[in-house]
């Protein structure tokens, strides 16, 4: 995207993007401006600082982190900026992503994460998410956002069901 970014999609993991691509193809496709970058906690702690801390002067106005495992990107994040930070937890162990949805969602008091569901549909919702807050102060925006869920309506009372003789 050519425009300045408003929205930037981060992961800890160029692996993680399998699930993350949700969100951005989310963003692209109501032409939200947005970046994506892989920002990882443990082993680029400096660079996951550096980002949170320019966010606001670079004119982020929401951050989309995913990550897995114990996924502590999204409220480290958040730790260090006031720019909204929506979590995506990615099934990337064993436990299929029930440990980065309680490391996300357990944030303590005063330092606020918005927690989308495990996998490719907390992704989708994130991107959808970002464009509804991007919205509040986009009149064209939210006219497309309305458009898409009626889309989505449409689709639905279209459907048939075909019953067995
Ligand atoms: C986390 O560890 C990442 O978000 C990823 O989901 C997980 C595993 O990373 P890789 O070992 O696949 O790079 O930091």
């Amino acid at each position: 995207m050519d425009a300045s970014p408003l929205v930037g999609v981060i992961m800890g993991s160029r692996n993680d993007y399998a699930v993350m691509r949700g969100a951005v193809e989310m963003l692209a496709e109501f032409g939200v401006p947005h970046e994506v970058r892989v920002v990882s906690a443990h082993r680029t702690p400096d660079l996951l600082f550096e980002y949170a801390e320019t966010a606001a002067s670079r004119g982020l106005r929401v951050i989309i982190a995913g990550a897995g495992g114990a996924a502590h990107l999204p409220g480290m994040i958040a730790a260090k900026t006031v720019v909204p930070v929506l979590g995506v937890p990615i099934p990337a162990t064993a436990l299929q992503g029930m440990d980065s949805l309680l490391s996300i969602v357990q944030m303590p008091k005063g330092v606020p994460v918005g927690t989308l569901a495990i996998g490719a549909a907390g992704a989708a919702n994130a991107g959808l998410l970002a464009a509804q807050i991007l919205a509040t102060t986009d009149a064209a925006l939210r006219e497309k956002l309305i458009a898409w869920r009626a889309a989505r309506r449409d689709e639905v009372l279209a459907q048939t069901l075909t019953q067995p003789a």
